[in-house]
C-alpha cells in the first residue's frame, strides 16, 4: 500500500515580540509552557520552537531558564524541541551563541540580516558560520530560517563551505510576511522553493495576514507548516486568536483536507535526523 504523505507542523507558541500584558494569552511562564506543547501535541504540532521568557514575562537567554523549558518540555511532551538561537532583535551574539548549551534536539539559524519593522533582526555571516559550526558540534538539527531569497543563496554558501548539518538533512522555514522581508505570496514562496537544494524539506509560516495565504501555498507546493502566537495573533478578521492549540489545530484540518495529515512524532524525528535525548526506560532503551 502507497504511505500517504504527511505534513510537519511546528508550532511556535511565544516568541520574543509580544508582551504579556498586551497578550495575556500568550504562554510565558513554565507551566503555561508545558501545558501549552501538550495541547499543541495532542493537536497534530510534532516540533515546538521554544523562545524563553523570565520570571517578568520577558524575554530571557538565560541558560538556566532555557535548560528549565526544554527539560520540561521534554518530559512532558515527544515534541521535537528546538530553541531558537534569533531570540529578540537586542539580543547579543555571545547570548545567541550561548543557547546551543541548552541541550535542544533543534535550533533556529537565521541565514542573513533583516530589516525587522522599526529594527533590525543582525545576522552576519560569521555568526551564522559560529551557530552552524556550534550546533553540528553538539549534534543539533539546524532548522534554516530564510526570510528573503537572498538568505536561500547565504544557506547554500554555508552548506557548500561546511557541509551537511547534524542528521545529514537540511530543512528549512521561509518566514514570510515580515515587514522588511519577503511578503506573504505564493510567487515569492514559489521563488524560494525553486532555489533550495532538491533534497531539502522545508515548512513556510506567514506572518500575520499571511498567515493563510502561505499556509495554504505550502500545502499545495508540497511543504510543511508552521504556526503559532509568535508569528499571528489574530485567528479571523476582528477575533483574537483564542490559544497555540487553535493554530494549530486549524492548520491540521487544513493538513486533513489537503490529505497530507499531521505528521506523527516518530516519523518527523526521523526525517530531521533528530538524536534521541528523552529519557529511556532503565535498562531497555525504550522510552
Ligand atoms: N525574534 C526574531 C527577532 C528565530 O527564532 O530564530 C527572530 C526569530 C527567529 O524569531
Ligand atoms: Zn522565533
Amino acid at each position: 500500500m502507497a504511505t500517504v504523505p504527511s505534513t510537519l507542523i511546528t508550532v511556535a507558541p511565544t516568541g520574543a515580540e509580544s508582551s504579556k500584558s498586551d497578550v495575556p494569552t500568550l504562554p510565558c511562564t513554565l507551566e503555561e509552557l508545558v501545558s501549552t506543547a501538550k495541547a499543541c501535541q495532542a493537536a497534530g504540532a510534532a516540533v515546538i520552537h521554544v523562545h524563553v521568557r523570565d520570571a517578568d514575562a520577558a524575554p530571557t537567554l538565560d541558560l538556566g531558564y532555557v535548560r528549565a523549558a526544554i527539560a520540561a518540555v521534554r518530559e512532558a511532551t515527544d515534541l521535537v524541541v528546538q530553541v531558537s538561537t534569533g531570540g529578540a532583535v537586542a539580543d547579543s551574539e555571545a547570548g545567541r551563541l550561548g543557547v546551543l548549551d541548552s541541550d535542544p534536539d533543534a535550533a533556529s539559524l537565521t541565514c542573513g540580516t533583516v530589516n525587522f519593522g522599526a529594527d533590525v533582526f543582525m545576522n552576519r555571516w560569521e555568526l551564522i558560520e559560529q551557530l552552524y559550526l556550534g550546533m553540528r558540534e553538539r549534534e543539533i538539527v539546524p532548522e534554516f530560517e530564510l526570510f528573503d531569497l537572498g538568505h536561500v543563496a547565504t544557506m547554500h554558501r554555508l552548506l557548500d563551505r561546511h557541509g551537511e548539518p547534524h542528521g545529514g538533512h537540511v530543512h528549512c522555514d521561509l518566514v514570510m510576511g515580515v515587514p522588511g522581508g519577503m511578503p506573504g505570496t505564493v510567487q515569492a514562496l514559489l521563488a524560494c522553493v525553486a532555489a533550495l537544494p532538491v533534497e531539502a524539506t522545508w515548512s513556510a509560516t506567514g506572518v500575520g495576514r499571511a498567515t493563510l495565504p502561505v499556509m495554504f501555498g505550502a500545502l499545495a507546493a508540497g511543504g510543511h507548516l508552521r504556526v503559532g502566537m509568535e508569528d499571528t495573533l489574530t485567528f479571523s478578521a476582528g477575533d483574537a486568536v483564542r490559544d497555540n492549540a487553535q493554530l494549530v489545530e486549524r492548520a491540521a484540518a487544513a493538513a486533513v483536507l489537503a490529505q497530507r495529515p499531521p505528521m506523527p512524532v516518530p516519523e518527523a524525528r526521523a526525517m530531521l535526523g533528530v538524536k534521541e535525548r528523552r529519557r529511556t526506560t532503565a535498562g531497555t532503551g525504550v522510552r
